[in-house]
């Protein structure tokens, strides 16, 4: 049963077990199950659960750090078959993407950029920690038609902004347009701070990218 395949993801997660979390990811690549099911009915109910334990208080850094790997491992497993199964191939557009500085959560952005360059952008993945003036640099440099901005902390998301306002200050705005997510994040704080868009998960990242350039 699907199902219980799911629910073993999920606990794989919830236990910290990386060995396991890839032997499942491989499980349901074998089965033909779409592997942003696995992600997102899978291993992401896992790391939702982890979270919300740790918020109350009821596991603990340990546990959120073992999650984080067990997650980063599977999701490193289904990457290359989302990838292969990107039917699009025309060039859309060009990211750059990254999580912002002070902020090292990186499996959501990853995935965010995957699913990006499967649709068809060019991405440019800055990765995690990423000052504010690197986003400017590498907008400027690579001609970039979108700049996304990662955050999963409150204290970090108040610096999407920060690049909103760099990007306008370095004369680039309106044409490289930004996006904004990550947990925290919501389509009220992406317009107060002047964000084009905000999507709270990968497949919705990729709609609202193409609609940023005009392709949808
Ligand atoms: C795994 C994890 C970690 C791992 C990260 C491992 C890694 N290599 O990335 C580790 C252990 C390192 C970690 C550290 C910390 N963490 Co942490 N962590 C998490 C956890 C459990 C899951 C995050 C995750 O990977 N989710 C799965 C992915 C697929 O989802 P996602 O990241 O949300 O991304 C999706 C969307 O948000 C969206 N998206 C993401 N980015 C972007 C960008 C754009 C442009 C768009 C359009 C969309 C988009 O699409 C993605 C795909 O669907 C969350 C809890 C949670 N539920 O979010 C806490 C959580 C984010 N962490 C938290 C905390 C407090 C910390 C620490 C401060 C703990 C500490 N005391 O040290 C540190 C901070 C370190 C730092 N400076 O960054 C809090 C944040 C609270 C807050 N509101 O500020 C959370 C919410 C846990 C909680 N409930 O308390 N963490």
């Amino acid at each position: 049963m699907t199902d219980d395949l799911f629910q073993a993801m999920a606990q794989s997660i919830i236990d910290g077990e990386v060995e396991d979390a890839e032997r499942l990811a491989r499980e349901a690549l074998e089965r033909g199950i779409d592997p942003l099911d696995a992600i997102n009915k899978g291993f992401v109910v896992g790391v939702n659960y982890v979270g919300d334990q740790y918020a109350a208080g009821e596991m603990f850094l340990p546990d959120l750090v073992l999650a984080g790997e067990a997650m980063k491992a599977a999701v490193a497993v289904l990457e290359p078959e989302i990838a292969r199964r990107g039917t699009e191939r025309e060039m859309l557009g060009t990211v750059v993407i990254g999580t912002i500085e002070g902020d090292i959560h990186e499996i959501g952005k990853t995935l965010v950029a995957t699913m990006l360059s499967t649709a068809g952008f060019k991405v440019y993945d800055l990765g995690v920690d990423v000052p504010v003036t690197a986003f400017v640099e590498k907008a400027r440099e690579v001609n970039a038609d979108i700049v996304g901005v990662s955050a999963l902390l409150t204290t970090t998301m108040v610096k999407q902004r920060d690049v909103v306002e760099a990007l306008e200050d370095a004369g680039l705005r309106p044409k490289v347009k930004v996006m904004v997510g990550g947990a925290p994040v919501t389509q009220g704080w992406a317009d107060e701070i002047g964000a084009d868009g905000y999507s709270e998960d990968a497949i919705g990242a990729v709609a609202l990218a193409k609609r940023l350039v005009g392709a949808e």
